[in-house]
């Protein structure tokens, strides 16, 4: 595609982030590095295939980027200001929606000055959208930052098949009506032909409440629209490139790092390890609570086990998240003045974030990995895990909340509200023999293999096309489903 012309792009993916990230050139230049992660990784090659772009914002406040290419992506930059980052990123979308889809974990703040920006932020995406996208093209729109784009690039451009993923949970019918937006959200989603989640039950929660606050026909997983329109809402849980992550662990400088690992923890017995953005779903405290309880109890010593937490940073400009800092901090602190000894603390905790090839070195040198949210869509951490443990060994402790436990079920499942539970859960996979861990993963990591990411991307895109071609075609029921 020529970026300097707009509307010949036969894929779109819209984004919240562009997938680059920006650095500096040993010439002081600024340079793009494609920014780690799945979803790009399974795009594009679907990208390269089609003429495809990739919309979002690159970050920053300062310049208004014109389109452009890195890493043999056509790129269209979408500008916020400083207002905006405040208003739509850090507060609609990270303080109002981000909580309020997670359970109320957090209490969401609900401003209509946050709301307006979050408005006026998803018509400049949806306007990008409609200046690229060739005549009949597919628009893949993605997650909570875009709910309003869908129904704002249809009227722009009715010619569109569009799709939407949502990478988050979508609350229960009784927390979403907290939304002083509620309506003119699913609404917004409407816009789609297809709407996409992680789980059946995020589906839904959404059909029931079109049928309760828009008033549209529903029957099962679709909604008949007034203008003769069908838009379908299914489940496409979100994977990882397994294959990849496979090949990253099995690789020499990998295993030579994990071994570096182990031995710079002492050689314990255990490592576990816990891998999260410092995010307060995903229950980092009440986790190293469980822990260190197990510690205190006598279960093991600090120099039998240690838990290796890494959080990477995020959000840092949101209160919510400041606060929880400071408490994970302390608790760390204090877990640490308790119970650790020289040169054997309990909990080696850092507040960083590093390169893939670290993050399979960690995967490979812990024997129990931790993944307790409160709320998760997915949780790629766990697949990742799953992935890297080629060897058959390494046990799995996650969140019945978190989506991954759908597919996962041979993990130690637990509820990360009982922390006794919990404690049980950690002290069992601690316990487990070769033979029941390589039964476990054998299981689990069929499940990651066959579902990756490819096929996620493969079986929502056909699946949107098919809904398209389908449109009118669908008899309307006679009563409401
Ligand atoms: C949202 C939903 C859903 C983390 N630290 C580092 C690093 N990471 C990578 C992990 C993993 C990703 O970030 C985190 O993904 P999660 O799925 O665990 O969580 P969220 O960020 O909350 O993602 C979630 C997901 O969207 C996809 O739909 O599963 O439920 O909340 O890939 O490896 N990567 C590197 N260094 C780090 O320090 N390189």
């Amino acid at each position: 595609m020529d970026v300097t012309s707009t509307g010949s792009a036969d894929l779109v993916i819209v984004a919240n982030r562009l997938p680059v990230d920006r650095f500096e050139q040993p010439d002081g230049t600024p340079g793009w590095r494609r920014s780690p992660g799945g979803l790009v990784s399974a795009l594009e090659p679907v990208l390269r295939a089609s003429d495809g772009a990739w919309i979002g914002w690159p970050g920053g406040t300062e310049e208004d980027l014109e389109p452009f290419e890195a890493d043999g992506m056509d790129l269209v930059p979408v500008h916020l200001s400083a207002d905006e980052v405040e208003e739509f990123y850090e507060g609609f979308s990270n303080a109002t929606l981000w909580p309020l889809y997670h359970d109320v974990v957090a209490k969401p703040e609900f401003h209509r000055e946050w709301w307006e920006s979050y408005v006026r932020v998803n018509q400049r995406f949806a306007e990008k959208a409609a200046a690229v996208a060739a005549k009949d093209a597919t628009v893949w729109v993605h997650d909570y930052q875009l709910q309003l784009v869908p129904q704002m690039l249809r009227d722009l451009r009715p010619d569109l098949r569009i799709g939407f993923y949502l990478h988050i949970p979508f609350p229960p019918t009784e927390l979403f009506q907290q939304l002083p937006w509620r309506r003119q959200v699913l609404e917004g989603l409407l816009g789609a032909d297809l709407i996409g989640f992680q789980l059946a039950g995020g589906a839904q929660n959404f059909i029931r409440l079109v049928r309760q606050r828009v008033g549209h026909k529903t029957h099962r997983d679709l909604v008949y629209l007034p203008d003769g329109r069908t838009v379908r809402a299914a489940a496409f849980p979100i994977s990882i490139d397994a294959a990849d992550f496979e090949k990253l662990a099995r690789s020499e400088g990998v295993e030579q790092r994990a071994k570096e690992i182990r031995e710079a923890l002492g050689n314990p017995k255990k490592v576990f390890l816990g891998i999260d953005r410092l995010d307060y779903t995903k229950g980092i405290y009440a986790r190293l609570r469980a822990y260190s309880e197990l510690l205190a109890d006598g279960h093991f010593d600090v120099e039998d086990a240690v838990f290796v937490q890494v959080a990477t940073p995020s959000r840092e400009r949101v209160e919510q998240y400041r606060i929880l800092r400071d408490e994970i901090d302390r608790l760390v602190g204090r877990i640490n003045g308790d119970l650790g000894k020289i040169g054997s603390p309990a909990i080696s905790y850092m507040h960083s974030s590093f390169p893939r090839e670290e993050m399979a070195a960690l995967y490979r040198a812990a024997d129990i990995m931790v993944v307790t949210p409160f709320r998760d869509g997915m949780n790629l951490v766990a697949k990742e895990y799953i992935a890297c443990r080629f060897d058959g060994q390494g046990a799995l402790v996650l969140s019945e909340f978190a989506g991954a436990a759908n597919e996962l079920r041979q993990a130690w499942l637990i509820n990360p509200y009982d922390i006794n539970g919990m404690k049980a859960a950690l002290l069992d996979a601690y316990n487990a023999s070769p033979r029941e861990l390589a039964r476990r993963m054998k299981a689990m990591r069929k499940t990651v293999v066959e579902h990756d990411v490819k096929a996620w991307a493969d079986s929502f895109l056909e699946e949107l096309s098919s809904v398209r071609r389908d449109h009118g075609k669908t008899v309307r029921p006679v009563s409401q489903g």
